[in-house]
C-alpha cells in the first residue's frame, strides 16, 4: 500500500468533532474502513519537506535494545529469548522466542485500545478484535511507513532552565500550556502532521537501577507524562500530531490522578486513559519508551528540535504493537 490518503480530506477542528459519530471522533475525517488513523496526516508532500531537515547527516537511533526494560514494568512482558544457532560450521541464523512485542521501545497500533462505550477504532467490536482478524493490525503502518517531520519537547531541559522543580520519577502532568511553553522555549513551531516526541528522562532513571532496585520501583506511582485533560487531547489534535511518543511507559502521566473526561458521550471519569481517546477515537498513533537521550542531547546544542523521522514497524498482520525501529535525522 502506498498511497495519498489525505488527498481530499475534510479536516476539523476537535471542537467541530462534537457532532461526529461518535463524538470526538474522526472516523468520519479517515474513512470508515480507514486503518492508518493519524498517519494519514503524513501526506507525501509533508514527508518530502521534512526530508529537507536532513542537514548534516547526524542520525539517531530512537530503539532500546529487546529485553532493556526487564523486568518490564508494567505487568507480566516477560523477556525474550534471542537463540543462535550453527547453520553449518561458518553459518550462523537466529531465532526469537516469547518476543512480547510491547516489552521494549514500542508503537501502539489501532488495534491496542478500545473505548469502553465505542470500541476500538472505527467501531471494530472488542469480539472482532481477535487473534482471528487482523484489522486495524500494525502491518498497516509497516506498509505505509511512518515518515515526516519530528519534534522533540525537551521537558527535561525546560524544568532545569526554567529552575522549576522536576522529579523524573514523580506524576508531573503535562498539560497544554506546558507543551506550549516548552515549545516556546525551544523555538518550536508546528506545522501539520508533525510527530512529537517528548523526552521525560523517565527511561534513563529506570534503565539506572539495579534488577532489585527495578523490582521495587513501583512504576504506576511515578510517571511523568501527558496529563489526562480534554484539552491535551485538543492540543494534539488541534496540532495534526500524526504520532506522539515518549520515554515513558504509558506516554500519559501515572498514575491518573484526575480526569476531566466526563460530559457524556465522552469517557467517564475514573476509567480513563489517555489512550482511549486517543487510539480509539481519533485513531492517533503512540510510542513508548523510545529512546531520546542522544537527539536531545544534540537538539539542546545546536538549537534545532525538528528533524526527518522514520519508523518501520514489523510486518506482523493483525500485530497489536511492535517495535518502532525509528531513526530521526538531522
Ligand atoms: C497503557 O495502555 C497505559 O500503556 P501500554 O500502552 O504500555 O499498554
Amino acid at each position: 500500500m502506498n498511497r495519498d490518503p489525505v488527498k481530499g480530506l475534510q479536516m476539523r477542528t476537535y471542537d467541530q468533532l462534537a457532532s461526529a459519530q461518535p463524538p470526538y471522533s474522526a472516523w468520519d475525517i479517515f474513512g470508515r474502513d480507514d486503518e492508518l488513523g493519524t498517519i494519514n496526516l503524513l501526506t507525501p508532500e509533508r514527508v518530502a519537506a521534512a526530508a529537507q531537515l536532513v542537514r548534516t547527516g547526524r542520525r539517531f537511533s530512537l530503539d532500546y535494545p529487546v529485553n532493556a526494560f526487564q523486568p518490564f514494568p508494567t505487568a507480566p512482558r516477560p523477556a525474550t529469548r534471542h537463540q543462535v544457532f550453527e547453520l553449518g560450521e561458518f553459518a550462523r541464523d537466529d531465532w526469537l522466542d516469547s518476543f512480547y512485542l510491547q516489552s521494549t521501545s514500542q508503537i501502539d497500533g489501532l488495534r491496542h485500545i478500545g473505548h469502553p462505550v465505542y470500541g476500538f477504532y472505527n467501531g471494530l467490536s472488542a469480539a472482532d478484535n481477535s487473534g482471528a482478524s487482523t484489522r486495524l493490525g500494525i502491518h498497516n503502518w509497516a506498509e505505509s511507513g511512518i515518515a515526516g517531520r519530528g519534534v522533540l519537547l525537551d521537558v527535561v531541559r525546560f524544568f532545569a532552565e526554567q529552575g522549576r522543580e522536576y522529579d523524573r520519577e514523580a506524576t508531573v502532568l503535562l498539560d497544554a500550556t506546558t507543551l506550549d511553553e516548552i515549545a516556546a522555549a525551544q523555538g518550536v513551531e508546528w506545522h501539520g502532521g508533525d510527530m512529537l516526541l517528548l523526552r521525560t528522562g523517565w527511561a534513563e532513571s529506570y534503565l539506572s537501577k539495579t534488577e532489585p532496585q527495578r523490582v521495587d520501583f513501583s512504576y504506576r506511582a511515578k510517571s511523568p507524562g501527558l496529563a489526562r485533560r480534554e484539552a491535551v487531547v485538543r492540543w494534539l489534535w488541534d496540532k495534526q500530531i500524526a504520532l506522539v511518543a515518549s520515554d515513558t511507559p504509558a506516554v500519559e502521566a501515572q498514575p491518573v490522578l484526575e480526569s476531566d473526561f466526563r460530559a457524556p458521550g465522552r469517557l467517564q471519569s475514573g476509567s480513563v486513559i489517555l489512550h482511549q481517546p486517543l487510539i480509539a477515537l481519533l485513531g492517533m498513533a503512540m510510542g513508548e519508551l523510545w529512546n531520546l537521550e542522544d537527539l536531545a542531547a544534540d537538539c539542546a546544542q545546536d538549537g534545532r528540535y525538528d528533524f526527518f523521522l522514520t519508523a518501520k514497524p514489523l510486518n506482523i498482520p493483525g500485530g497489536v504493537g511492535s517495535p518502532p525501529n525509528a531513526m530521526a535525522f538531522k
